[in-house]
């Protein structure tokens, strides 16, 4: 016996071919529509499947199904014995291609989903395809798709660790929250870790910048050095020798403007070694994240600060950052008040940022802190 699967555009043009290949004694064991698996399914056409047999000791057959002809009876326990076989295939592979459906539009409501979340979509490609990559077993149901999915989020945000460098100073964009953030760590490790803490201040292009910090350093009792020239930086670190952390505010620098930038790296050289924050809102829209990370990256930063979590619905720009940056995220900030609003990145449940609540037909996003 000979068993042969045929595919063909119809069913007419499928006929033809099983009786040009195994003449007119073939019989039909099985016809049905076939999909394409997978994205394929999108752009081509379903195909006829004809399975065909012949027996070869036996001519009683012709191209058809259930042909009332007699046939012996061995042959025809036999028949309908392989005739089981091949639907319980065929059944099972339907089962397998129904599944790969379900895969291929959960990929695309997530697709959507992290669209909507301000991702970048070139990381959203990344985010989705080795989850893509992998058939059948993680992912073929919904909720093997969001662990899988979640994996991906948590092994792409590295946190990065506390107190690694005495100095820690904050440079990006104007009006990002930089010096309320100096204020906020000022509080942390002055308040609640009792650590002698000193304040210095680059930021003095800015009428009323100075005052603002100094504003919060009288506040905590801290004191404050203001550093005009990378002379007075180095005068100030001098003097704030005896402290166990010096949290350094810089003034925002237009990203576009380089010769800012450049001015600010002959200050961030006399930090070093220190903790870099490149400090970034949450509001910055996926395209100018890009362009934030690649025009400070002279300022050497090494690690990721989010800021304003609590303005924006979408949490694109914290995996965005993360991504473009290449750099551990040390902390992010979600309101105005001072003391508060400050989490440690390696507190974060990222899952739960992303995916919390709004993952779809799920409950609604809670607050990113809560
Ligand atoms: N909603 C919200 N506002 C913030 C946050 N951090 C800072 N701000 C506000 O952003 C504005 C600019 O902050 P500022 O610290 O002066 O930014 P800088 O120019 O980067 O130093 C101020 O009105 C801050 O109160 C935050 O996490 N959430
Ligand atoms: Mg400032």
């Amino acid at each position: 016996m000979r068993i042969k699967k045929y595919y063909s555009k119809n069913e007419v043009e499928g006929f033809l071919k099983v009786r040009r290949e195994l003449g007119p004694d073939a019989i039909i064991l099985q016809t049905r529509k076939v999909r394409p698996r997978g994205l394929k399914s999108l752009f081509v056409p379903s195909r006829v499947e004809i399975i065909a047999a012949l027996d070869r000791s036996n001519s009683f057959g012709r191209i058809r199904e259930n042909t009332p002809e007699p046939r012996s009876a061995g042959v025809e326990s036999e028949l309908k014995e392989l005739k089981k076989m091949v639907e319980l295939l065929v059944e099972e592979s339907a089962g397998r291609e129904r599944g790969d459906g379900e895969r291929l539009q959960g990929f695309q409501t997530w697709r959507g989903y992290l669209e909507k979340q301000d991702i970048d979509p070139v990381i959203i490609d990344d985010l989705l395809a080795p989850l893509t990559a992998k058939k059948g077993g993680a992912g073929a149901d919904w909720s093997s798709l969001v662990w899988a999915l979640q994996e991906e989020l948590s092994r792409r945000l590295a946190a990065a660790p506390e107190r690694e460098h005495r100095i820690l100073a904050l440079v990006g964009p104007t009006g990002v929250g930089k010096t309320t953030t100096v204020a906020k760590l000022a509080a942390r490790y002055a308040l609640n870790a009792k650590e002698r803490v000193g304040l210095v201040t680059i930021d003095h292009c800015r009428i009323g910048a100075v005052e603002q910090l100094r504003g919060y350093a009288g506040i905590i009792d801290l004191p404050l050095e203001v550093a005009v020239t990378p002379k007075d930086l180095e005068r100030a670190l001098q003097r704030l020798d005896n402290c166990d952390r010096i949290l350094v505010d810089t003034g925002g620098r237009t990203t576009g403007n380089h010769h800012q930038i450049d001015e600010l790296l002959d200050y961030v050289k006399l930090l070093l070694p220190a903790e870099i924050h490149l400090v970034i809102s949450a509001t910055t829209r996926w395209q100018d994240i890009r362009h934030i990370t690649g025009a400070f990256m002279k300022l050497k930063y090494n690690r990721l600060l989010i800021t304003k979590l609590d303005e924006t619905l979408s949490f694109g720009a914290v995996l965005n950052g993360a991504y473009h940056s290449n750099q551990p995220l040390a902390y992010l900030t979600d309101g105005q008040s001072v003391p508060g609003c400050l989490k440690l990145a390696r507190e974060m449940d990222w899952s739960e940022l992303f995916l919390g609540g709004k993952q779809p037909g799920g409950r609604e996003h809670p607050a990113p802190f809560s």
